[in-house]
């Protein structure tokens, strides 16, 4: 080893520029959603990038992209870190690609260092953790993590009508490297993601330790009525799905988030079928997106939405289905990994506290099959899946010093 391996932030924040600028919006944002040609493109710069460091890059048949740095001793499974490059529609620069970068920089400053390490480390690339073009969300992880991926995910369609088996198939052939099984033993998973939320940039901590992440269900909504004519159809006469999903919703948001205060409520999208400024719709869909760190509670208030749902679907004379897109357990990582990265932030003399997630992440699932950690870093007004997401430089730095010191722990580094 030639001294010790350092993360070379200039080198770091420029990657993060790069990678901003595929798929960037107007607003300083970045629109690379998942499977899409700004994915692709996203995927090809980091194999290049792979290549010239003489890492080996492989990907599964669910598109995970694997950049490795070989070990000494074959026989040991590889530590792997990462997250996901795909973006939600009005994302940010960070959410996902700065877990990823730091990634493929500790395996750099560690091949600058010279490190000689027995057991491999892996960079991975998971496929479609947002879920916002193509549900379920952690999609790559959770198939990784099973060991398959389920027939009926391929005929998932996007709102812009693309088959997710077709954009998977494109995807995987647009990369001409090596196919790995999906799933192989892994030694432990890290991930580095923005926090996503305003509690370390609030208390001036430079590091969040993560705990585990909350519980989260999708349910995806369809309330069917009756179309009719806007001006000749009197009240007694209609089936009116707008006006069910309206006494629904109003319902839910005087009740479910004011009630309790760990709730979180959302009704991201709505679309009403067929459209039109003069006729009583035939069918509104929407999704919710519910969760909570209890898994009873979770339950719970999911029973009592469709609860309501049933009820004001039976009085508006309207149809209901109701599919669960995702349903996540709350999910705890190993006290050791937290020690671990507490330890690492100690050595990089940088203050930390523990925290749990509100948002979902890859490492959900590989807790199932790994000992797994987390490392969060504060982002401007806890602002994400919003185009002004930012992370301050020092805050970058501070992340990807933590996630190296981490794995140098792992790798007897
Ligand atoms: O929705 C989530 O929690 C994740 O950020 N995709
Ligand atoms: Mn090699
Ligand atoms: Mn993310
Ligand atoms: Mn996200």
């Amino acid at each position: 080893m030639i001294g010790r391996p350092a993360i070379r932030s200039e080198r770091l924040l420029e990657r993060l520029d790069r990678f901003a600028a595929i798929g960037a919006t107007a607003r300083g944002g970045v629109n690379r959603q998942a499977l899409t040609e700004g994915d692709r493109q996203a995927r090809a710069l980091l194999t290049e990038l792979a290549g010239a460091r003489g890492f080996h890059v492989r990907q599964d048949e669910a598109a995970n992209l694997f950049l490795r740095r070989d070990g000494t001793d074959t026989a040991l499974s590889p530590l792997l870190l990462g997250s996901h490059l795909d973006t939600q529609p009005t994302g940010g620069r960070f959410d996902g690609a700065l877990g990823v970068l730091a990634a493929f920089e500790v395996l750099e400053a560690l091949e600058d260092a010279s490190v000689v390490c027995e057991r491999a480390q892996e960079v991975v690339v998971w496929t479609n953790e947002e879920g916002s073009r193509f549900a379920p969300g952690a999609m790559g992880s959770q198939a990784f993590a099973g060991g398959s991926l389920p027939a009926a995910w391929r005929d998932a369609r996007s709102p812009d009508g693309a088959r997710l088996g077709d954009e998977l198939a494109a995807t995987v052939a647009a990369l001409p490297v090596p196919i790995v099984p999906l799933g192989f033993p892994i030694a432990a998973y890290l991930e580095l993601h923005i926090e996503q939320g305003p509690v370390l940039e609030r208390e001036d901590i430079p590091v969040g330790v993560v705990t585990g992440i909350q519980g989260t269900l999708w349910l995806d909504v369809e309330i069917e009525g009756q179309a009719a004519h806007a001006g000749t159809t009197p009240l007694e006469f209609r089936r009116d799905p707008m006006r069910t999903a309206a006494a629904a919703m109003a319902a839910f948001y005087r009740t479910i988030m004011p009630s309790d205060p760990e709730a979180r409520f959302t009704i991201g999208r709505i679309a009403s079928e067929p459209g039109s400024v003069n006729a009583v719709p035939e069918r509104v869909r929407l999704t919710i997106d519910l969760r909570h760190p209890d898994a009873a509670v979770l339950a719970s208030l999911a029973g009592r939405i469709e609860d309501v749902l049933r009820d004001v679907a039976k009085e508006g004379g309207c149809q209901l289905s109701i599919r669960r897109l995702v349903d996540m357990p709350p999910t705890a990582f190993p006290e050791l990994m937290l020690e671990r990265v507490e330890a690492s932030a100690r050595r990089a003399g940088l203050r930390s506290r523990r925290i749990v997630s509100g948002a979902f992440h890859d490492a959900l699932y590989l807790a199932r099959c790994a000992p797994v950690a987390m490392i969060f870093c504060p982002c401007r007004d806890g602002i994400s899946h919003n185009e002004a997401e930012y992370v301050e430089p020092r805050h970058v730095l501070a992340g990807a010093t933590v996630l190296l010191e981490t794995a140098l722990s792992l790798i007897g580094g």
